[in-house]
């Protein structure tokens, strides 16, 4: 199978899942966790900045270091792959858009509600009472590394913490479950700009794949999820996805 069959399949289907993963935000300049060079993994230690511990033993490093990434996704724009994601809504019968990322790209795209497994950067919380929170309005602080002190609740004066799923986390039970429920009902499951390696966010497209729907792999480098894609289209999101709806 090749492009243009991909393209074929899509074209036919009726419930079509699209699971994305840092890649797609990649050619938009937001860093990748896992790439050799330029992923965050290679510079900083996920235990120490993406856990509840690391975040009740350092709570200045951990928020500053979301800050940070914070004022890096406002300051960049959706790329051609987010956009060929939102318009395939209006091309397929029903489109569910399920996201790893804790950016706000895809909406910022144009797709309506995307799913999102890991939570956002956008929506802070009081990790005391669990409280929304509003974004800091202060100038930005943030910088590579930077200790920022987390702002306070309104409520219960506990500190607040970023609105995202941490290692040893348990994922936002209503995304995972409507996450769940689309990837065991789509024909097409959409896999775009992910390792495949953070779970139980990946076992969506292997559901998908045990369910009987064909799997379309994007992806510029091989993952774990090569063997259960019906199709492997390398490259960047930014070119492959335009691509595959033309
Ligand atoms: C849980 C949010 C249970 C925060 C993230 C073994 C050992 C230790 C732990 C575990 C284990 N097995 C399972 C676990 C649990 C753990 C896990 O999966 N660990 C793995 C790593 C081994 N999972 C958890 O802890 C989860 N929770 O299991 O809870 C539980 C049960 C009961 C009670 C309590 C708890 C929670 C996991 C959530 C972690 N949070 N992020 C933040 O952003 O800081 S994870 C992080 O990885 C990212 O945010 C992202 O969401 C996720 C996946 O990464 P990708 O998006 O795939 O990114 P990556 O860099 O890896 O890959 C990029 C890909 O893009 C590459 O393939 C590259 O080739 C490609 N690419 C590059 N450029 C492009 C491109 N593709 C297309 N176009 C391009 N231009
Ligand atoms: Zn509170």
């Amino acid at each position: 199978m090749d492009l243009n069959d991909a393209a074929k399949l899509l074209e036919r289907s009726r419930h079509v899942v699209v699971f994305t993963g840092a890649g797609i935000s990649a050619e938009s300049g937001v860093p990748t966790f896992r790439d050799a060079l330029t992923g965050l993994w290679s510079r900083f230690d996920a235990q120490s900045l993406a856990t509840a511990q690391a975040f009740r033993e350092d709570p200045d490093l951990v928020w500053g270091w979301y800050e940070w990434r914070r004022r890096i996704v406002q300051r960049v724009h959706p790329n051609q792959g987010h956009l060929a994601v939102a318009r395939l809504a209006t091309l397929v019968p029903q489109l569910t858009v399920i996201t790893q990322n804790v950016d706000d790209l895809h909406e910022r795209a144009g797709s309506a509600s995307p799913v999102h497994l890991h939570g956002s950067l956008f929506a802070p919380r009081c990790a005391t009472c669990a409280r929304p929170a509003p974004l800091p309005s202060t100038p930005d602080q943030s910088g590579e590394g930077r200790r920022v002190p987390p702002p306070r609740c309104a409520h219960c004066d506990g500190l607040i913490r970023p609105g995202v799923v941490w290692f040893g986390e348990q994922l936002p039970e209503p995304a995972l479950e409507t996450a769940a429920r689309a990837a065991s009902a789509c024909d097409v499951l959409l896999t775009v700009g992910t390792s495949g390696l953070v779970y139980p966010a990946a076992e969506i497209p292997r559901l998908a794949a045990r369910s009987g729907a064909a799997v379309l792999q994007v992806n510029p480098r091989p993952t774990p999820l090569d063997p259960i894609a019906t199709v492997n289209l390398p490259g960047p999101a930014a070119e492959v996805l335009p691509a595959l709806l033309t």
